[in-house]
């Protein structure tokens, strides 16, 4: 039977958007960067080409320039008639104060339950982009106060709000001060990228004015400057949006496939100027957008069950093992946990999951459930890196103290306390079918 669109029921519709970029016909930016990764998730991406460019602009010289401001009008008039409805229209680099007039009368032509997502593309590194004109930040704001998700980097969101640039290392609360004050001029969720607290890791975070809830997701940092990776970094955060992913974890979706976007052209040594590897992490892309809670309790349930039976033997029984398996660590526990606000991280070495931790807010301290990883894995950064990421999780939520339990003849226990936890309790609890838990409580402050 053919069933048209219309009698669709809305869970199956599937998802439109606009995306409204130059198009720079070598060096992977904008359009040719949207295109592929919007459709990989299933989702139309139709097109507005504001301008179309030999090569995009950072490096190249004697490229080619067809501006096409022009034509928008015209397009949106035609698709006027057609009643055409997009679910997302998602906006970056803007060449012209006319384009940027007309993006922003666009967005309230075409606007009807549409999420707008505007990277303000036109500076980094404290510096606006010498092909701007020092007013076009102020302009720029037209369109901004339009988003609903804001995506600057630093020194755009200071030029957006007429402040200073300060360099970094940044603390929490200046990143988070920006991103409330970022969201007066209009938008209610901000993804603010390039943060770093230390020289080390590099990320991004996010914070929405209608529920308060911030996040921060950080990784390596890796040498050198590449271009078009603001658009990567946008085009999947539209992508896992779309599909329904919250603000935080479209952020570290988006964060993962650019850094490894990244490193697989540093590893290629190719011209930066070419723009970053993004296809060959298409596939990882789609199943991060689509992992749904069972798929990540089975990823975790797959690690827990090596990662025990090689490191508690020397600790408890085998039975005990199986046991502590069945019951805290099953598939269905970890699915139990969370679809009940326990948030877990799987940390993965290219493309292999290798560990994972589990976390959960209290209130007054944040509970590490789990913290584990594969043997061969051990000592390599990769515990430093998941307490990080519980670090992070703690300030994102006002938490400023973690605690766990541990097994009393646990070698991590002399981890933990060079790790700043101090043991606060000794408990010996009866876990059923004759076992006990014979474990220490250990707390630290993060003060
Ligand atoms: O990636 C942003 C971008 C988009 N379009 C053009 C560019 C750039 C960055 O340099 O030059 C034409």
């Amino acid at each position: 039977m053919f069933i048209s669109n219309q009698q669709m029921p809305p869970f199956m519709s599937q998802r439109r958007v606009l995306a409204i970029h130059d198009i720079s016909c070598f060096g992977r930016c904008s359009l040719t960067v949207a295109l592929p990764i919007i459709s990989a998730v299933g989702a139309e991406c139709t097109v507005i080409p504001t301008a179309v460019l030999s090569t995009h602009t950072g490096g190249f010289t004697g490229f080619t320039y067809r501006d096409l401001t022009e034509d928008i009008v015209p397009i949106v008039d035609h698709w006027k008639t057609l009643d055409l409805k997009f679910d997302a229209i998602y906006t970056g680099f803007l060449g012209s104060f006319e384009q940027i007039a007309i993006v922003a009368d666009t967005f309230d032509r075409l606007k009807e339950d549409t999420m707008i997502v505007v990277d303000p593309v036109m500076a980094d590194n404290g510096k606006l982009y010498a092909i701007f004109p020092p007013e076009f930040p102020m302009e720029m704001r037209k369109v901004c106060s339009k988003a609903d998700v804001l995506m600057p980097n630093i020194t755009e969101a200071t030029l957006l709000l007429g402040e200073e640039y300060k360099e970094g290392p940044y603390t929490p609360e200046y990143i988070e001060g920006l991103m409330q004050r970022l969201t007066t001029l209009g938008p209610k969720k901000i993804i603010l990228t390039g943060v770093y607290f230390d020289d080390v890791k590099l990320g991004a975070a996010t914070y929405d004015a209608e529920t308060g809830e911030k996040s921060y997701y950080f990784s390596d940092k890796i040498p050198g400057y590449y271009h078009g990776t603001g658009d990567v970094f946008g085009s999947a955060v539209v992508a896992a949006l779309i599909k329904g992913r919250s603000l935080p974890d479209a952020s570290r979706i988006a964060v993962d496939f650019t850094v490894g976007s990244i490193q697989r052209t540093y590893d290629a040594k190719t011209d930066i100027r070419f723009g970053v590897d993004f296809e060959e992490g298409i596939p990882q892309l789609i199943e991060d957008v689509f992992e749904d809670n069972e798929d990540l309790a089975q990823r975790i349930y797959r690690l827990a069950y090596p990662i025990w039976h090689e490191w508690y033997s020397d600790i408890v029984s085998d039975e005990q093992i199986d046991y502590m398996l069945n019951t805290y660590h099953s598939f269905e526990s970890i699915l139990e946990e969370l679809e009940n606000g326990y948030e877990y991280v799987v940390m993965r070495d290219s493309g292999k999951d290798i560990g994972y931790c589990g976390f959960h807010n209290e209130g007054d301290r944040i509970y590490i459930s789990k913290l584990y990883l594969l043997k061969e894995y051990r000592g390599k950064g990769y515990g430093k890196k998941m307490f990080e990421i519980i670090d992070n999780y703690a300030r994102s939520v006002g938490v400023d103290k973690e605690y766990l339990r541990v097994n009393k003849g646990n070698p991590t226990v002399d981890i933990y306390k060079r790790a700043g936890f101090i043991i606060k309790e000794s408990v010996v609890a009866d876990i059923g079918n004759g076992f006990v838990m014979d474990d220490y409580f250990m707390e630290r402050s993060l003060r």
